[in-house]
């Protein structure tokens, strides 16, 4: 992974120019760290947005307005791995009121299906506003004359707006990459008609899932009294297209990875390590309440309990990714989570055999890819979730075209792995037949599911999420300027 030192690379050229392309996210495409001599650095992060926009990014000369990841002061404008940056400073309050409150603690939950109680606080309203503002400015401030702003997710959702204000001429799309609920819960948002407002300041409104772009139609039918024809809203006097742009992953990568023989030795090494059993089931998830862990233990734990699975013949691994921890629903989450965890092997382990193996931290790509080698059966379960990259990962593993994926109907994910075993995670005894059935597939039923999701997901890679969102955005400028020229 390439490190550029912080900050002496700064260039000093990247704050002064203007962009064609500048995108937004609440983050920046990287993380602090240390080089090898312990100076700090900056490591490309592993997500895969950052995987998605970096060849365009790349190609067309592009900025990326983001948080930097701590609070403070903002470093200078700097450029890593050939993409300018430039990042958004965040008070402590700001972090407070804008990211963990409003994001995380309000519209994450309800955008959610409400799976845990949303916090309505009016201060972090502010909070949102206010920095919203910030990412706009800074955005009218860089982009060229005409440019394209991509604007991603839920924390930013008045940007649009905002932007539109500030800078008429520009093209803006906007993409959510969890879910957009139905009105009745939408609704409870003393924010809502500011944020769809907000939303519709977009010439372009992309989202995972049918359903969230359905939802949003009828939203603005509801709310605001706009005219919705052929996916197209028509708002003050303006046209704002809302679609649907499943995100993916880079299947050619995932691949590579997945027949690197070091990862391959690594798969068995694990296999090994775990005693060797006949049935692996994985789980990996940031420790997070939308992913439905505590059903899937529950699921497990009855089916030992049953002797539907035999211990002595089946491990799971449950990687939980530390996140948003300071939050008071994420601590309660892992306590319920970890105490399941050690009742689970407290009741049904042996010495040197542990029925789950829990994991509380990140991995890199090449251990988790090697985990997804290593696992007979995936387990994804949330009980509402934008996509989930996680099953997508793992059918771009298994190359042979073995192994078998749980996936909750709840997933975007669901609408294009259809030969997955679907389920609904709410409904415990159908989760329970799933997964025993999953576990039970032979060669000839993994390879009957495995090959079309397979063929599906090279068809509709990350660059094609990508590269179809920008060419709509840019298609409509063309249609634009070719209306404003007539
Ligand atoms: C949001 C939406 C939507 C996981 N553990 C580690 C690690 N990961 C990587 C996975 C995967 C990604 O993180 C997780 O993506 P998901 O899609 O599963 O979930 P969210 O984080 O909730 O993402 C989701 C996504 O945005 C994209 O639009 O699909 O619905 O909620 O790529 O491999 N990566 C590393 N170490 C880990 O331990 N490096």
């Amino acid at each position: 992974m390439a490190i550029t030192p912080h900050p002496a690379r700064t260039l000093r050229q990247a704050a002064s120019n203007r962009y064609d392309l500048v995108v937004l996210a609440n983050r920046l495409p990287v993380d602090h760290d240390t080089d090898a001599d312990g100076r700090p650095c900056w490591r490309r992060s592993p997500g895969g947005l950052v995987t998605a926009l970096h060849p365009i990014m790349k190609s067309r000369a592009g900025a990326w307005i983001g948080w930097h990841g701590r609070p403070g002061p903002a470093p200078t404008p700097f450029v890593h791995d050939g993409i300018h940056l430039h990042p958004i400073a965040l008070t402590g309050d700001d972090v407070d009121g804008y990211y963990e409150g409003q994001s995380n603690a309000t519209i994450w939950p309800l955008y959610h299906d409400a799976v845990e109680q949303p916090v309505f606080d009016r201060a972090w309203q502010d909070g949102y506003r206010k920095v919203n503002r910030r990412f706009a400015e800074a955005a009218a401030r860089v982009a060229a004359p005409g440019a394209l702003v991509w604007v991603h997710d839920y924390h930013l959702q008045l940007v649009p707006g905002m932007l539109r204000e500030l800078r008429p001429d520009l093209r803006i799309g906007f993409f959510l990459h969890i879910p957009f609920p139905p009105v009745e819960l939408f609704c409870q948002l003393p924010m809502r008609e500011e944020i769809l407002r907000g939303l519709l300041g977009a010439d372009l409104v992309g989202f995972q899932h049918p359903s969230a772009t359905r939802n949003f139609h009828s939203l603005a039918e509801h709310l605001l009294d706009a005219k919705v024809t052929d996916g197209k809203i028509w708002h003050e006097g303006r046209e704002v297209v809302a679609d649907t742009f499943p995100i993916s992953i880079d299947v050619a990568d995932q691949q590579r990875l997945a027949l690197d023989p070091a990862v391959r030795a690594r798969a068995a090494q694990i296999r090994r390590e775990l005693g060797d059993p006949r049935t692996v089931i994985l789980a990996v998830d940031r420790l997070d309440y939308t992913k439905g862990i505590e059903r899937r233990l529950s699921a497990y734990e009855e089916l030992l309990a049953e002797g539907r699975l035999d211990p002595a013949e089946t491990v799971m691994v449950q990687v939980a990714v530390p996140t948003r921890q300071r939050i008071d629903q994420y601590q309660a989450l892992r306590e319920r989570v970890e105490r399941a965890v050690s009742r689970i092997n407290g009741d049904h382990s042996g010495i040197g055999r542990l029925c789950v193996h829990y994991l509380h931290r990140s991995y890199d790509r090449a251990e988790l890819a090697a985990l997804y080698l290593a696992a007979d059966v995936m387990a994804v379960t949330p009980l509402r979730d934008g996509m989930n990259l996680v099953a997508k990962e793992y059918v771009a593993t298994r190359t042979d075209h073995t192994g078998a994926l749980v996936l909750s109907e709840f997933a975007g994910a669901a609408a294009e792995l259809e030969e997955a075993w679907l389920v609904n995670p709410h409904d415990l005894d159908g989760l329970k037949d799933a997964v025993t059935d999953a576990v039970d597939a032979d060669a000839e039923e993994q390879r009957r599911r495995m090959e079309p999701m397979r063929a599906y997901l090279r068809r509709h890679d990350v660059n094609r999420w990508a590269t179809g969102f920008m060419g709509r955005l840019d298609g409509l400028a063309e249609d634009w300027s070719a209306a404003a020229a007539a």
